[in-house]
């Protein structure tokens, strides 16, 4: 395939270098033979960029002629990472590019390395929706995502003396290829004030405005020409503000003003420990939603004419209950703007919405003080309390004279301070509600929602996690994708149910040998890249164990530094043993508030130190933490991963999608049976998945049973040893208190994720890995099973089933 332009009919030849040159002066602004790689990204992306410009705006008016039911994803977060491999990928022109590139002396890779990372998401929830674009638009879904154009992404995390700190992500300091401004759509969204009642209508008369402007991402779907929207909204002030500050010459003032409206897009919200229940925050969440329901309100009026057949055309996905308010905005638009009846709003209302959880931490789920909506948000307050009454009347008739049942129901939190509980909006104005794995969906129907779901049984459903493989094999793993391809061809990109046909290839000892030369190419890559990047020296012969996802308590890194330390012990004891080499690698942000999670950064490290200069350990083992993890240095460690930790307490993690995308590539998994990791092991095999620990219902028992820590410390003298050490200024002699706090919770503070519960067990599940390791030949029968196994763990399985169960839509059959 050519960079084909056919509107350039001037040009004598049409090869990608010439397309490429065009774009280095006409775009770019550069003499073709001094481009920088930088140079480089942005002509070859702006290519790109206008072949995908064609196919969107083919897509668009084929489903606007159609009239066609679209899917609207509504999410805080969409964490995306790099474009321009994607887009390439999509396009077919890869090659095409390279060889262009080449022309200039770069190598495609490193100018693809120029682009940053969009990182518009903290970490499962806004990648998850990144892979889900890509699946709606390769499945043919006519569908938008809707989300916030932040100025500054998910922090950029360096780290100084073992500490984590955190810099800022301008992410769009030199601009980005990727985004289209759609001048012409502009939403006015309004704040505050207060709400008249004449009779029985309600005026809300707002106290400010800002305006909500779109800046578009096209998203290119594999395999097909369809291609789909990522919605962002940027804020503006209004231009009817007041202006006399600029003539009066203060333009101090006149900024302020202007700022107040426009820092609502400012900043992605971390994902703490506990939601922040900030104003700004509220704000965000409204602000993005006011718009995208008024875009889709437009947007059907134009096609239809009329909003009475809005849930036949419409259906709004909830990602989680960020945007859960848009259950209270699509009424007030049905009933105050568009004169529907309260109950033919409703009927409407429930139709088109369905909602996502992501979490069973009861401190997760979002709650916003009755003052502060009363504040920010008058009508909807109003609104939200008149679903709750009707809901409560409603409720009241299924269990009759139970208070404490309808308090538990009730969409408003009456102890302490009042509070509206945005999951019970979502909950009640959707028509579906779904988890993200099997447990998970099990336990949100027997725990947090069990009394929504005696009322409504046949809302509550799952949806497995998936994660998409054009990006995650085909992109991340260029040899693995050669390799699968000449031994089961190249489908498994649309189809990944293909994979299954290369379980029978771990009998074939040469698929095996060109497997493992695989593992081995790209643990050497990774390798390169850590002394490249952070001067750090590995062994790419050694197993290489690998923990990258948000550090938080319930996800244990520490369990896994208890590991690491008790094999540091046991290596001082028996230096002369046959020890299977490891690079313990680690990688992820804690939340800039999150004490714990810091202090387990900085222990890491301080463990490294001590570790990988033991002249006794002899390199044989090493732990190293990989600084600012993100998509795209998901993108290098994933390929590079033997062993995979998913060491979650059971019940804690809903999913998970980093075990897909490691397992996927080839990586064994040691983990609990939480989230989807038990779905894992369904698929791959239980020989081929190192499983360990209690289970969610023993968790129970102990939480039930009054858990003992200090009994089992004082019956584990390996655990005992590691403790005392790290309590005792082992790996902090300059300190030796630095980690008491740490080890005082586990010991002293309940241990609440029960890591020395799991202790003894996770040991054991480490020396079946070695075992295996050893044995060489079976590891890489049982990573090639976990290749084999990951079809079902492919994005558009997952999107399907939302299609087919939850948005009543029909994706396309994948293309052959
Ligand atoms: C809420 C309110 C205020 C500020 C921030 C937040 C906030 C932001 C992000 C709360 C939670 C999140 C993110 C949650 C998340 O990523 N959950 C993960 O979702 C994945 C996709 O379903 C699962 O695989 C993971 O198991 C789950 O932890």
């Amino acid at each position: 395939m050519k960079f084909d332009r056919r509107d350039r009919r001037d040009r004598s030849d049409h090869t990608a270098l010439t397309a490429l040159n065009y774009h280095l002066l006409t775009t770019v602004g550069v003499s073709p033979n001094e481009a920088t790689p930088s140079d480089l990204m942005r002509a070859v992306a702006h290519e790109s960029r206008q072949q995908l410009a064609e196919r969107w705006v083919h897509t668009q008016a084929a489903e606007r002629a159609a009239k066609v039911r679209r899917v609207y994803y509504l999410s805080m977060e969409f964490l995306i990472g790099r474009s321009l491999g994607n887009a390439l990928a999509a396009l077919g022109l890869r090659d095409d590019a390279a060889a262009a590139v080449q022309a200039h002396a770069r190598r495609l890779e490193d100018v693809e390395e120029q682009e940053s990372d969009a990182a518009l998401g903290n970490g499962g929830l806004g990648r998850l929706a990144a892979c889900f674009l890509d699946s709606m638009a390769t499945l043919g879904l006519p569908s938008f995502g809707y989300g916030i154009r932040y100025e500054y992404g998910m922090f950029a995390q360096d780290i100084l003396d073992g500490r984590q700190v955190e810099h800022p992500d301008p992410w769009l300091a030199d601009g980005t290829p990727w985004e289209f401004p759609r001048a012409g759509i502009d939403v006015p969204v309004h704040f505050g004030g207060w709400v008249e009642q004449r009779g029985e209508v309600s005026v809300w008369h707002p106290a400010g405005e800002v305006r909500a402007k779109a800046c578009d991402m096209v998203v290119p779907g594999h395999g097909t020409r369809h291609v789909g929207t990522l919605r962002m909204w940027k804020p503006a002030a209004p231009a009817h503000i007041d202006l006399r500050a600029f003539n009066s010459g203060d333009y101090a003032r006149a900024a302020e003003v202007k700022n107040e409206f426009e820092n609502i897009s400012w900043v992605l919200y971390p994902n703490d420990s506990t939601p922040a229940g900030r104003e700004l925050r509220l704000r965000q969440e409204y602000f993005f939603v006011a718009a995208s329901a008024h875009d889709i309100v437009s947007r059907h009026l134009a096609e239809h004419g009329s909003l009475d057949n809005l849930a036949e055309k419409v259906a709004i996905h909830l990602n989680d209950t960020h945007p859960a308010i848009a259950v209270a905005e699509l009424m007030r638009l049905l009933v105050d703007q568009h004169a529907f009846s309260w109950a033919d709003a409703w009927t409407q209302c429930r139709r088109v919405f369905s909602y996502t959880n992501h979490t069973l931490m009861p401190e997760a789920l979002e709650t916003w003080p009755v003052g502060l909506l009363h504040h920010v948000l008058p009508r909807h307050l109003q609104i939200i309390l008149r679903i709750n009454h009707d809901f409560l009347v409603e409720a009241a008739h299924h269990r009759p004279g139970d208070d404490d049942f309808l308090r538990r129901l009730s969409l408003i939190e009456e102890a302490g301070e009042r509070r509206v509980r945005m999951a019970h909006l979502a909950i009640v104005g959707s028509h579906k509600v779904n988890g993200v794995s099997a447990l998970h969906s099990t336990l949100l129907v027997k725990t947090i929602f069990a009394d929504f779901a005696s009322l409504y049984p046949e809302r509550f459903t799952n949806v497995t996690n998936g994660v998409t493989p054009r990006r995650w094999l085909a992109q991340a793993n260029p040899s693995l994708a050669a390799l699968i391809d000449g031994s089961i061809g190249s489908g498994w990109r649309q189809e990944l149910d293909r994979l299954r046909d290369l379980g029978p290839q771990s009998d074939n000892a040469d698929f095996r040998a060109a497997f493992a030369r695989v593992k081995l190419a790209n643990k050497e890559r990774l390798a390169a890249w850590m002394a490249r990047e952070l001067g750090l020296t590995i062994d790419p012969g050694s197993l290489f164990d690998v923990q990258v996802k948000r550090i938080h308590e319930y996800k244990r890194q520490l369990l896994n530094l208890l590991h690491v330390v008790t094999r540091y012990h046991a290596i001082l004891r028996d230096p002369r043993a046959d020890w299977v080499p490891r690079t313990v690698i680690f990688a992820g942000k804690a939340a800039s508030s999150y004490h714990m999670a810091k202090q387990i950064i900085r222990l890491i490290h301080d463990v490294g130190a001590v570790v990988n200069s033991d002249p006794v350990v002899g390199g044989r083992l090493k732990v190293v933490f990989v600084p600012n993890y993100g998509v795209s240095i998901a993108e290098r460690i994933m390929p590079a991963a033997d062993l995979s930790e998913q060491i979650s307490t059971a019940g804690t993690e809903a999913s998970g999608t980093g075990n897909m995308k490691l397992a996927l590539n080839g990586a064994l998994t040691i983990g609990t049976e939480d989230g989807a990791n038990i779905e894992i092991r369904d698929q791959v095999g239980e020989a081929s998945i190192f499983l360990f620990g209690h289970k969610t219902h023993e968790i129970a028992e102990l939480n039930r049973g009054g858990y003992q820590p200090l009994r089992l410390y004082e019956g584990d003298a390996r655990l005992k040893a590691v403790l005392d050490a790290i309590a005792g200024g082992r790996f902090s002699p300059e300190e030796p208190d630095r980690y008491r706090g740490v080890i005082d919770a586990l010991l002293w503070g309940g241990d609440h994720y029960k890591l020395l519960a799991d202790y003894d067990s996770y040991l054991a599940a480490q020396q079946r890995v070695d075992a295996l390791f050893r044995d060489g030949e079976g590891w890489v029968r049982h990573a090639i099973a976990n290749v084999a196994g990951m079809g079902a763990f492919s994005s558009d399985r997952s999107v399907g089933t939302y299609a087919s169960q939850i948005w009543n839509m029909q994706p396309r059959a994948p293309q052959r």
